[in-house]
């Protein structure tokens, strides 16, 4: 192969079929509404929180969930509650939670919940369940970390471990019983997410497709979010790490990024989907090498807390299942409304308390 046919070039990434315009007038708006409302009036919508994460950057000593940024204290987690509580009011079902920890958060999660009286919520709506673990390799030697004398560290396998943890627990039957269709997955750091939001939802299905997922325009070529693309005629989420520079600053000849929309982790999935995927007992997401922050024992026997990711681990994405779907809905979400994440402490100038709070404040979705 000539060097000139292994330069990034526009021509790998074809056009998306279609993007709905969520909050943007869409022409489809109207009947993915009434089709997502009536998901909801009759229940068959539920919500999986990603809350395993071991929250490395931003620092904390709990659980992210717990993490008060609201303006009256109010917790990432009680945020998600009132979101549901206010879907409950108006159309007068709950929306059953599915909290998914980990061996990090699991805890005081669960305490934190239990405190908080479950926020209101049926105890039969709100379900923990937890995501395996993977090992860690130091990043100077490769060799494996311990987290006590003979113990080697376990720390959570990657948000895509939702689904075996799904399938583990038996949680596609739980859903079925209750007659769910439509299954929302988002991340723990969010408060903007619409959260089971109906004109989300109803593209799903207005789509015939068996899954949605919300974009954004990224801000700039490297953001930190997934890249959704589509390649080789396949809708995919290329991970920010994994795409190369040269790549993410390809522009078109309008001077947008030929890369430009980026992965917000919020998702919809056709429950039948989920189970077609999950019931294929040869199905798994692959790994994906990352860099963390692991605790570990030094050779005294002393645990470490690292303050620079200092181990290489195993991870498993969520969308790595795009690949398995015969169809994507995609909806383009307008950033201030559906999307500010916390990630890090004080200490880096974005994605942290007060970037999140400002876009809190301009949203408008906030007393
Ligand atoms: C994630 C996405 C990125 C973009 C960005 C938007 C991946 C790999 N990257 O980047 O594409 O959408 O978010 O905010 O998805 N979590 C678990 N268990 C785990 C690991 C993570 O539940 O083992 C949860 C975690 O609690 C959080 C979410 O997944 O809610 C995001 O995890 P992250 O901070 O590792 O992902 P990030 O910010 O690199």
């Amino acid at each position: 192969m000539s060097e000139v046919n292994c330069l990034p070039s526009a021509d790998q990434y074809e056009p998306f079929e279609r993007i709905y315009q969520w909050r943007g007038n869409d022409p489809a708006c109207a009947d993915a509404t009434r089709l997502g409302e009536n998901a909801l009036r009759e229940g068959r919508v539920a919500a999986v929180l990603l809350a395993g994460g071991m929250a490395s950057r931003l620092g904390c000593e709990f659980p992210k969930g717990m993490y008060p940024i609201g303006f009256n204290g109010e917790s990432l987690f009680e945020i998600f509650a009132d979101k549901i509580h206010a879907l409950q009011k108006k159309y007068g079902r709950f929306v059953p939670l599915y909290v998914m920890t980990s061996d990090v958060t699991d805890e005081q999660t669960r305490t934190f919940f239990q405190e908080q009286n479950y926020f209101g919520f049926p105890p039969q709506d709100v379900v923990f369940f937890k995501q395996g673990n993977q090992g860690a390799v130091d990043i100077a030697t490769g060799k494996t970390l311990y987290s006590a004398p003979g113990v080697p560290a376990a720390s959570p396998d990657g948000h895509g471990g939702v689904l075996s943890a799904l399938k583990k627990y038996r949680l596609l039957d739980d859903m079925t019983r209750r007659g769910i269709e439509l299954v929302c997955t988002f991340q723990v750091d969010n408060p903007l997410i619409p959260l089971a939001d109906p004109e989300f939802i109803g593209y799903c299905l207005f789509d015939q497709a068996e899954l949605a997922t919300m974009v954004i325009r990224k801000n700039s070529p490297t953001e930190r979010v997934g890249n959704m693309v589509k390649k080789d005629g396949v809708v995919q989420v290329i991970e920010y790490s994994d795409l190369p520079l040269s790549v993410a600053e390809l522009t078109n000849p309008d001077g947008s990024l030929v890369v430009g929309y980026g992965n917000i982790a919020i998702h919809a999935f056709r429950l039948d989907f989920l189970v077609r995927v999950l019931s294929n007992e040869r199905f798994s997401l692959p790994f994906h090498t990352v860099k963390k922050k692991v605790p570990y024992c030094d050779e005294t026997g002393v645990l470490i807390h690292p303050t620079q990711p200092n181990a290489y681990k195993k991870e498993k994405f969520i969308f790595d299942v795009f690949l398995q779907a015969k169809r994507i809905a995609l909806v383009e979400g307008a950033r201030q409304l559906c999307f500010s994440a916390l990630k890090n402490s004080l200490n880096s100038d974005s994605e942290n308390e007060e970037t999140v709070r400002a876009d809190m404040k301009a949203s408008g979705l906030f007393e």
